[in-house]
C-alpha cells in the first residue's frame, strides 16, 4: 500500500513540476501535439512512447530541428518553379524542381537523426536541447539520384573529393552569412546513394522538412541532409562556413570546435527501446513485449539483445517488420515475463559488419554521437 501511495505522490510531483506544454509553432501546427515535445520554435521532438511498431514515422509525429528561422511558406506555392544551382560539373548550370522531376526516380527509406539525439543523458549537460531519443525517424524519401543529375551535366569536374549543399533561408542582415548559412559537405562517395527529394512519405515535403527541395545523405546525421537546397557543389574542400569548420565537430570537453576535430557525419549503430517505457506507468505482472529500433548508419542490422537486468544478461531479440533497406532501422521485439519490482531493461544492436552498439558516450564538448546503450536503458516498474 505504500508502495502505490509511493507511486501515486511522485506522479503528482512529476505533474506538478511538469512545465506547461510549449505551442506548436506555426510552420508545424499540423504536428500531432500529443506525439511531440516542443522544445522551443524550431526543435520539435517525437516522444518515446508515440514512435509504434509501424517501422515508417508517420510526417506529423516527425522531428524537427532548425537551425535558423523557416523560411516563407511562398517558397512551397509554386514547388516545380524553384531552382537549384548545380556546379563542380562540367555543364554547370540552374535546374528547376519541374526538370529535375524528369531527370530520375529512386526511393529510399533512410534514419534522420539530428547529430545531439542523446545530449540529454549526457552528464556534463552540453548546451544545445537536451533530446532524448525523438530527435530521430526513420522516413521515406523519393527524388532524382545526384548522380543521375551528375551525369546528365556532363560528369564531376577534376578534383573535388566534397558534395557540398546550401540551405535556401534568407539571411539575416548584418551578419557574416558564413557564420548562419546552412551549408555542410560530404565525402563526395556519398553521392553514389544520395538523392535530391521532393516527396517524403508520399506527399510533397512540407515546409518544415525541408520543401520544396531537400538533398538526402543516406547514413549521415540530420545537419547533412539539407533543407530547401538551393545549391548543389563539388568542390575541392570542405564549406568554410561556420556550421562546417567549426560546428558538429566532436571538440573534446571543455574545448572549442575548429576544423581540426573530427567532423560529426557518419551514423554508427545504434538502438534504443520504446515499449515499455516509465512514461508508459507501472507495468501489470506477466509478460511484457519489450520493444524498440535499432540502425547501423551506413550497414544494415544484423541483430539486437535485450537486457533484463540492466545489461549484466542479454538476450536475443527477433527482429520484426520489414526490411526497407540498409539505411532503414529494424524494429525487435523480445517477449518477457518480469516478477514484480524495478527492472533496468537495455538493448544493445549489432550491425552486419560486426560493429557492436557501445555501453559508454564517447565524451564530446556539444553532446553529440551519443549510441551508449546504458544511457538508452530504461528503468520500469512491474506492480
Ligand atoms: N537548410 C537547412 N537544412 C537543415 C537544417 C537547417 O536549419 N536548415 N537543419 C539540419 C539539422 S541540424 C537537422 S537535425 C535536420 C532536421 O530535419 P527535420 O527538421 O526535417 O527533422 O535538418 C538539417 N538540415
Ligand atoms: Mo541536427
Amino acid at each position: 500500500m505504500s508502495g502505490l501511495a509511493g507511486l501515486h505522490g511522485q506522479a503528482l510531483a512529476q505533474a506538478a513540476a511538469a512545465p506547461a506544454a510549449k505551442p506548436l509553432p506555426g510552420y508545424a501546427g499540423w504536428k500531432n501535439a500529443d506525439a511531440v515535445v516542443v522544445h522551443s520554435s524550431t526543435t520539435i521532438e517525437t516522444k518515446r512512447s508515440a514512435f509504434g511498431t509501424s517501422v515508417v514515422t508517420p510526417t506529423n509525429q516527425l522531428y524537427v530541428r532548425n537551425n535558423l528561422p523557416t523560411p516563407a511558406d511562398t517558397i512551397v506555392a509554386d514547388r516545380d518553379a524553384w531552382q537549384l544551382q548545380v556546379s563542380g560539373v562540367k555543364q554547370p548550370r540552374t535546374i528547376s524542381l519541374r526538370e529535375l522531376k524528369t531527370m530520375g526516380l529512386e526511393t529510399v527509406t533512410m534514419v534522420l537523426q539530428c547529430s545531439g539525439n542523446g545530449r540529454g543523458f549526457f552528464p556534463s549537460k552540453p548546451s544545445g536541447t537536451p533530446w532524448t531519443v525523438g530527435a530521430a525517424g526513420c522516413v521515406t524519401w523519393s527524388g532524382v539520384p545526384v548522380r543521375d543529375v551528375v551525369q546528365a551535366l556532363g560528369g564531376l569536374t577534376d578534383g573535388v573529393p566534397y558534395m557540398t549543399g546550401t540551405g535556401g533561408e534568407v539571411l539575416p542582415a548584418g551578419i557574416d552569412p558564413k557564420t548562419v548559412i546552412v551549408e555542410r559537405s560530404v565525402p563526395v562517395a556519398a553521392m553514389q546513394d544520395a538523392i535530391l527529394a521532393w516527396e517524403l512519405n508520399g506527399e510533397p515535403i512540407p515546409l518544415a522538412h525541408g520543401g520544396p527541395l531537400r538533398l538526402i545523405v543516406p547514413g549521415y546525421t540530420g545537419v547533412n541532409n539539407i533543407k530547401y537546397i538551393k545549391q548543389l557543389a563539388f568542390t575541392p574542400k570542405e564549406s568554410d562556413a561556420r556550421i562546417m569548420s567549426h560546428g558538429y565537430r566532436m571538440t573534446p570537453p571543455g574545448g572549442k570546435g575548429d576544423p581540426s576535430q573530427p567532423s560529426v557525419q557518419e551514423m554508427s549503430v545504434k538502438s534504443w527501446i520504446n515499449s515499455p517505457v516509465p512514461e508508459d506507468g507501472a507495468q501489470t505482472a506477466g509478460t511484457v513485449q519489450i520493444h524498440g529500433v535499432a540502425f547501423g548508419g551506413l550497414n544494415g542490422i544484423k541483430g539486437v539483445e535485450v537486457s533484463l537486468d540492466g545489461g549484466k544478461t542479454w538476450r536475443a531479440a527477433r527482429l520484426v517488420g520489414p526490411d526497407m533497406g540498409k539505411y532503414a532501422w529494424r524494429q525487435f521485439v523480445l517477449q518477457a515475463t518480469l516478477p514484480k519490482g524495478k527492472h533496468v531493461l537495455a538493448s544493445r544492436a549489432t550491425d552486419d559488419r560486426g560493429n557492436v552498439q557501445p555501453e559508454t558516450r564517447g565524451e564530446n564538448q556539444s553532446g553529440y554521437n551519443n549510441t551508449s546503450w546504458a544511457d538508452h536503458a530504461v528503468t520500469i516498474t512491474v506492480a
